[in-house]
C-alpha cells in the first residue's frame, strides 16, 4: 500500500517541497491539465511531471484523471477517434511508469456540491451538499451559480450537450461505457496500466442526467463488463459513502478480495439528512463512515494499491482550491498512515 497526494501541477499553490515533508507520502497523483479533453497529452508534459516529482523524492505512478470525452459517453459516431486518443494516452503514460489511471464516466458534471465553504462549529470550512438547493437549480436555463461543474462550457454549449443527453438513459450509458471499456482494456493489459473508475459523486442522478457507478449492484455490473483485473475501481469512500445503502467496509472487503481495487480515496462524510452531507475531518468519529473498518478490510483482503487522502476541510486560515488544501489533507495522510501501522501490527 502506498500513500499518495494529489497535486495539480505547477499551478498548484502547494509546492512539491511541502508534499514531500508529509510523513508517509511516497508519490503524487497528477495529470496534464492544459490539454482539451479527448486530445493526446504531449510526451514532454508527462515527462515534466515525472521529473518534477522525482526531483522531490516522489513517485508519479497514478494519474487522476484522464477525462473521457462526452462523445464517448454519448456513443456518438466520433467516439472512435477519441477512444484512440485515450489509448494513446494509456500507452504513453505506461511508458512513463504510470501504473494506475483514475477516471469517471459521469455525464456533463463531475462532482457536485451546493456550497464549497460552509463554516463548521470550529471555524473550519467544508464542502457540503444540500438536496433542496440542487433540486432548485436548472442548468438548462443557464442557471450556473452552483459550484463544481466545468465552467468551460458556454451557456449554448451546455444546453446543446444537455439536449444530446435527452436520448441517453441508464441503459444507453451502460452500453457506451461497455464499448469504451472493451476497447481500452486490451491496451491496458499490454501496457500494464490499471484502470480505476471513480464512482459518481454524489451517487445519484442529477438534473435528469443518468448516473450508473453508484452502488454495489452497479459496481458488480461494471466489473462484469470485462473481467480483466485491469478493469478496476477507485474506492472513493466519500462518494459512495453518502448513500446509506453503500456499506463501505463491506464493499472494501469484497472488491479488495477480488483484486479489483487499484486506488482508494479516503474521505469521511457526515450524512445529515436525506441526500444531504458535509465533508468532515478524516477520523471515523467525525463522520458517518468507519474508516478503521474500511482500511482494516482492505488490509485483510490483500489490498496492495494506492491510497490518498481525498478532500479535506480548510483549516488554520488556509485558502485555495476547495477540498484540496495542504493542512487537512496532510492530517488525513498521517491518520491513514497511523491506522495502517496499527492494522499491520494487530
Ligand atoms: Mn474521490
Amino acid at each position: 500500500m502506498k500513500i499518495t497526494f494529489r497535486w495539480y501541477g505547477k499551478n498548484d499553490s502547494i509546492p512539491l517541497e511541502y508534499i514531500r515533508q508529509i510523513p508517509a507520502i511516497t508519490g503524487i497523483v497528477s495529470a496534464v491539465y492544459n490539454i482539451p479533453v479527448g486530445e493526446v497529452w504531449p510526451n514532454e508534459s508527462i515527462t515534466e511531471l515525472k521529473t518534477l516529482a522525482e526531483a522531490n523524492g516522489l513517485e508519479f505512478e497514478v494519474v487522476e484523471s484522464v477525462p473521457v470525452h462526452e462523445d464517448i459517453k454519448l456513443g456518438k459516431s466520433t467516439r472512435d477517434k477519441y477512444i484512440e486518443a485515450y489509448c494513446e494516452n494509456i500507452r504513453s503514460l505506461g511508458a512513463h511508469g504510470v501504473k494506475v489511471i483514475c477516471y469517471n464516466f459521469m455525464p456533463v458534471f463531475d462532482w457536485l456540491r451546493s456550497d464549497l465553504s460552509s463554516v463548521n462549529e470550529d471555524g473550519s470550512t467544508s464542502l457540503i451538499y444540500r438536496n433542496d438547493t440542487v433540486l432548485a437549480m436548472d442548468p438548462s436555463k443557464g442557471d450556473l451559480s452552483l459550484p463544481g461543474w466545468d465552467e468551460s462550457y458556454t451557456k449554448e454549449g451546455l444546453q446543446e450537450l444537455l439536449s444530446d443527453y435527452k436520448a441517453i438513459g441508464e441503459k444507453e450509458l451502460w452500453e457506451n461505457l461497455a464499448y469504451f471499456i472493451n476497447k481500452i482494456i486490451p491496451v491496458c493489459e499490454k501496457c500494464d496500466v490499471k484502470m480505476a473508475i471513480h464512482p459518481d459523486d454524489p451517487p445519484w442522478g442529477i438534473f435528469g442526467l443518468p448516473r450508473i457507478i453508484t452502488n454495489e449492484e452497479n459496481l458488480d455490473k461494471f466489473l462484469a463488463i470485462n473481467n480483466s483485473v485491469y478493469n478496476g475501481l477507485t474506492l472513493c469512500t466519500g462518494s459512495l459513502g453518502v448513500s446509506p445503502a453503500n456499506n463501505m467496509p463491506s464493499l472494501a472487503a469484497k472488491y479488495a478480495a477480488m483484486g479489483r481495487i487499484h486506488f482508494v480515496h479516503a474521505r469521511n462524510v457526515l450524512i445529515d439528512g436525506e441526500r444531504c452531507f458535509r465533508e468532515t475531518a478524516h477520523p471515523s468519529r467525525f463522520g458517518s463512515l468507519d474508516m478503521f473498518s474500511v482500511l482494516n478490510n482492505l488490509h485483510d483482503n490483500g489490498f496492495d494499491g494506492y491510497i490518498r487522502p481525498d478532500h479535506g476541510r480548510m483549516i488554520w486560515g488556509e485558502t485555495g482550491k476547495p477540498g484540496y488544501g495542504l493542512y487537512d489533507r496532510a492530517l488525513g495522510a498521517a491518520y491513514i498512515d497511523g491506522l495502517w501501522e496499527a492494522i499491520t501490527k494487530l
